[in-house]
């Protein structure tokens, strides 16, 4: 079928590609640079820790700012659609032999970041790095008990509030600047409200340094468990929501963070009836939050609905997987491409008619209605989408990558 063809298909249903299309391509989605590279980074030479792990050992690697830059932008060429360049601390770049600790980094250390993203007209999101580093101390960052730690990692907090609102300066939009801690404890805790209350005072010492709020969006992550870190998680899930409501900010959920039959889908609606904005890590937990590469499944399918049906305005929608077992350019490109697809299948959905058949209980046609769109010539749509926005529609995109393997990732 051809686009002209799958355009008459969806006005009978009552949908116009057109304006699916013009929504979608103002949808922008963050692209975490810490698929390119195994979240290792370019300032410490500690392993990854903080209970999150990649698995593989697929060759090509970044392994300098200039190969993940290199490789960030071969990316971004195949997928359609709206970026922005999702950073981490640990993503510092030193001018020769310098460097400094996490509580010291300054808007200098990301410079080239900015030249980066200003030359390709993105915006520039931000993650403080409180793992892979000497001053996490038996596992914990900002609710340690040790004073110096916990300064530490305050200082560093604020460091990076500076960065992040430089970014928006620079680039003109505004960051979303991300707090995950990875504290927690492998065996049952003896006291777990200690650990708490200290996170909630670091936080709250962090967000006393002054920022703009029109330019720099503070989001706080939970999480259910990490490895090592199986019986306690400090930054919970009742943890993160209760604190940024009662602070203000903006809770995020990454989707592998919960428990194995809850789902985020369910979620964004009850967080957006009581918040402005909604952060969202996608990723594809596998059995535990296992950072596969998103795929096409029924529940990115939903969020992306979720999204759509609440207003893709309220959304910052960011990647959050690392994959080291395929190319590592290839599963940008595959998890990018799927949240988009899932975005488009949301749009090219009779969102309001469906809506109104539920409150009629019109049940039977709801159900009807939403079976019969599985079948809907989505493919043709989003082969336009693409046209459009200069990317390869199908599988082609592979072949391009393939070359980039040959000719640049095999010779690292
Ligand atoms: C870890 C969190 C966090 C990290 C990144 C690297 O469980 O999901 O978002 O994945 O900050
Ligand atoms: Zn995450």
């Amino acid at each position: 079928m051809s686009y002209q063809e799958a355009k008459k298909a969806y006005a009978k249903m009552g949908i116009d590609t057109e304006e699916a299309i013009r929504r979608l391509s103002n949808i922008t989605i963050s692209l975490h640079c810490w698929q390119g590279d195994d979240v290792i980074g370019f300032d410490s030479r500690e392993a990854l820790s903080g209970g999150i792990q990649t698995t593989g050992n697929y060759p090509g690697r970044a392994r300098t700012p200039e190969e993940l830059m290199a490789d960030m932008d071969k990316a971004m060429k195949l997928i359609p659609g709206k970026k922005k360049l999702n950073l981490h601390a640990s993503y510092a770049i030193f001018k020769d032999g310098e460097s400094v600790g996490r509580d010291k980094l300054r808007p200098e250390h990301f410079a080239l970041w900015v030249d980066f993203a200003k030359a390709r007209g993105l915006g520039i999101d931000f993650n403080p790095t409180f793992f892979a580093h000497p001053m996490v101390k038996d596992n914990l960052t900002l609710s340690s008990p040790d004073d110096s730690v916990r300064k530490y990692w305050i200082a560093h907090g604020k460091a990076c509030l500076k960065i992040a609102e430089y970014f928006a300066t620079e680039t003109g939009v505004p960051t979303v600047i991300n707090f995950w801690i990875p504290d927690g404890y492998k065996e049952t805790p003896q006291d777990r409200m200690g650990p708490r209350a200290r996170y909630a005072a670091s936080m709250d010492e962090i967000l006393s340094e002054k920022y703009d709020k029109s330019k720099v969006y503070v989001t706080l992550e939970s999480k259910v468990f990490g490895i090592g870190l199986e019986s306690y998680t400090v930054g919970s899930a009742e943890f993160c929501l209760s604190y940024s409501a009662s602070r203000g900010i903006t809770p995020l959920m990454d989707n592998g963070h919960y428990h194995p039959t809850e789902v985020v889908s369910d979620k964004i609606s009850s967080l957006l009836l009581f918040n402005d904005k909604v952060a969202l890590h996608v990723t594809c937990g596998v059995r535990w939050d296992s950072d596969h590469v998103v795929i096409l499944d029924d529940e990115t399918k939903e969020i992306a609905k979720e999204i759509v049906r609440c207003g893709e305005d309220k959304v910052f929608i960011a990647l959050d997987y690392f994959d080291a077992s395929i190319n590592r350019v290839a599963a940008w490109v595959i998890g990018a491409r799927n949240v988009n697809k899932a975005l488009l299948l949301a749009l090219l959905s009779p969102n309001s008619e469906a809506k109104a058949l539920q409150d009629s209980s019109s049940f039977t046609r709801m159900l009807a209605l939403s079976e019969e769109m599985k079948t809907m010539p989505f493919s043709d749509v989003w082969e336009e989408y693409c046209n459009r926005a200069c990317v390869p529609a199908g599988i082609e995109w592979l072949e391009e990558v393939e070359k980039y393997e040959k000719e640049v990732l095999l010779q690292r």
